[in-house]
């Protein structure tokens, strides 16, 4: 399986995604996911100008050697641009694997540890009300577990504080101009609004939906303190990104003044950045992200050390990563003993032409196919490399003095 070519796809279909293509002596192709939300182009010239001429000539069977070579031998570790490049190297390696082998990727990392795997959705609400006619559909769909998010309104200065939701990803999250992208928070009345939402759901559902809400890193720790002590009793399956994730002496402090378990996770690019809470066990779900990780090899190093400290596993899957690293996800969430949950979404129909999925979403379960490698064929002839790339921007938060806040 040697290495004759690494190429990377940059293009959109409904959104901007950079993947990887490694091709084999044998005329063998794997594809991997390196999409990192608003800096595609930048990883696009890491692989190309840097990455790639490691890896010609390189047996694609030796996936441990060629991910240590570019993580520790190229000595510049770390961070969302590297590790997101060697995501994409590394899953490209494991399809091809999977593929000469002919076996899916959950058979090549220990087979499968369950029939199917539990996702939870997104919905959001401007209103309350909105907000649980939009979770009663989610139920009749089957799911189970639901992130719950919501539009925090202040009558007095007409101003609307909007939480990151992904129902209306190209609306909200992706933005076309840097000039476009700035939004108002106040962290104040969202907590408040925090309590008294999280109170009506339950309320209104009984205590047997699985909830989940998405702080995105927003509150101080003093607020969080305060904020998740009030939710204690209302049985949250944890809370996401409580306070700036990259602040760990604060989760610290937070896990053992409150109940809540906390979910944690997509910010990190490599085992260092999480290890401690994880054998502190400060934290209820680990969501590191397979794409901006490093890829399949370090999730699944990861995963076990979560494994060894009582952990389970919610990789973080949005829609700005492909239904390649969804497959992924998937495939490992089918074999590790530890798996919590996983976040799902539905892709448009005009994204899953170019990634035709192994997978099936019913009654908030998926299951996943044995096709070999990651499992997706992708319809090479329906992308546009040259024309459809469009530069985008995540919204840039201000609190009401103008100042920026964490996004
Ligand atoms: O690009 C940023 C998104 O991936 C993020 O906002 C989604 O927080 C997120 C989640 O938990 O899905
Ligand atoms: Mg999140």
């Amino acid at each position: 399986m040697i290495i004759v070519k690494v190429d990377t796809l940059l293009f959109r279909t409904c959104r901007n995604y950079l993947i990887v293509r490694i091709e084999t002596a044998d005329g063998l192709v794997g594809y991997g996911d390196a999409t990192l939300n608003g800096r595609e182009s930048v990883v696009k010239e890491l692989i190309d100008a840097h990455l790639s001429e490691m890896l010609v000539g390189k047996d694609a069977a030796n996936i441990t050697d060629i991910w240590q070579m570019i993580y520790i031998g190229t000595y510049w570790r770390g961070g969302p641009v590297t590790m997101t490049a060697l995501a994409g190297i590394d899953m490209a390696l494991w399809d091809l694997k999977g593929k000469l082998s002919g076996l899916p990727l959950c058979d090549l990392i220990g087979g499968r540890s369950r029939k199917k795997m539990e996702v939870y959705c997104h919905v959001h609400g401007t209103t309350l009300e909105q907000l649980i006619e939009n979770i009663s559909g989610k139920l009749a769909l089957g799911f189970r577990i639901v992130r719950y998010s919501f539009d925090t309104s202040d009558s007095e200065s007409n101003l609307v504080f909007r939480q990151p939701h992904q129902d209306v990803s190209k609306g909200h999250i992706e933005i076309d101009s840097i000039n476009t992208c700035s939004e108002v928070w106040d962290s104040r009345m969202y907590a408040a609004d925090l309590i008294r939402i999280t109170r009506a759901i339950r309320e209104e559902f009984g205590p047997h939906l699985g909830l989940i809400h998405d702080v995105h890193s927003r509150l101080t720790v003093a607020q969080a303190r305060q904020t998740l002590k009030q939710l204690e009793s209302l049985g949250l399956l944890f809370i996401e990104d409580p306070i700036d994730s990259k602040n760990l002496k604060g989760l610290s402090l937070l896990s053992q003044c409150c109940t809540v378990p906390i979910g944690i996770g997509e910010l990190f690019n490599t085992i260092d950045e999480c290890r401690d809470i994880i054998a502190h066990q400060e934290i209820g779900f680990l969501r590191i992200d397979i794409s901006h990780f490093g890829g399949i090899t370090p999730a699944l190093r990861a995963a076990a050390v979560a494994e060894a400290f009582g952990v389970k596993v919610a990789f973080h899957g949005p829609s700005d990563i492909s239904p390649l690293a969804h497959a992924a996800c998937y495939h490992i969430d089918a074999s590790i003993p530890n798996f919590g949950v996983q976040e799902y979404v539905n892709f448009e129909p005009e994204v899953l032409n170019v990634f035709q999925i192994p997978y099936a979403y019913q009654d908030g379960y998926i299951t996943i196919d044995n096709t070999p490698g990651l499992g997706v064929t992708i319809d090479e002839s329906l992308i546009d490399t040259d024309s459809t790339y469009i530069k985008s921007y995540l919204p840039i938060l201000r609190d009401r003095m103008d100042a920026v806040h964490n996004w």
